[in-house]
């Protein structure tokens, strides 16, 4: 049995557009897992403290046999394949890569919470999610698209090469 999951990607050091196109073949080499979909890349400006450059960001699909807390630990050896860089808390970083939905699932962990919590919040994610699965119900039931009414795209455009 395989679920569909959906991936966040984000970078803003490094070269991100290099880290995040990386990232996405990575994803594709993940054991009992398959890369249906990638959106458009994203520039978008930084959502944190302080003075940060602006991140690139997307939404990957997968389709994958592993389980949730499997799944995740394989996104956190990408991360830190890509030495990532995370000493302050929503300071700058190499690569990030959030689970953001598992199926229909919804997971309350130490380690893991999905759907991911900011998931609704940031239209960095809403919107390369809605490129790639604009008839997305959460599994709390709203759909992707009355979130999308009420995003703005402050800080946020797509990037067409
Ligand atoms: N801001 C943007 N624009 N994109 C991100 O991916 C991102 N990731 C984060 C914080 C630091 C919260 N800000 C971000 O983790």
């Amino acid at each position: 049995m395989t679920t569909v999951a959906y991936i966040g990607l984000g970078s803003n050091l490094d070269n991100p557009r290099q880290q995040v196109e990386q990232a996405l073949q990575e994803l594709a080499q993940i054991p009992e897992t398959s890369l249906v979909s990638a959106s458009p890349w994203y520039q978008s400006r930084a959502v944190g403290p302080g003075e940060q450059q602006d991140y690139i960001n997307g939404v990957a699909q997968l389709t994958t046999g592993l389980a949730p807390h499997d799944l995740l630990d394989q996104l956190q050896a990408i991360e830190h394949a890509h030495e990532r860089v995370r000493e302050i808390r929503w300071g700058p970083r190499t690569l990030d890569l959030d689970l953001l939905l598992y199926g229909s699932e919804i997971i309350d962990t130490e380690r893991l919470q999905v759907p991911h919590p900011y998931l609704t919040q940031r239209n960095f994610v809403l919107y390369p999610l809605t490129d790639i699965a604009p008839q997305l119900i959460l599994p709390c039931g709203d759909t992707l698209e009355s979130l999308m009414a009420h995003c703005s795209s402050d800080g946020l455009h797509q990037l067409k090469d």
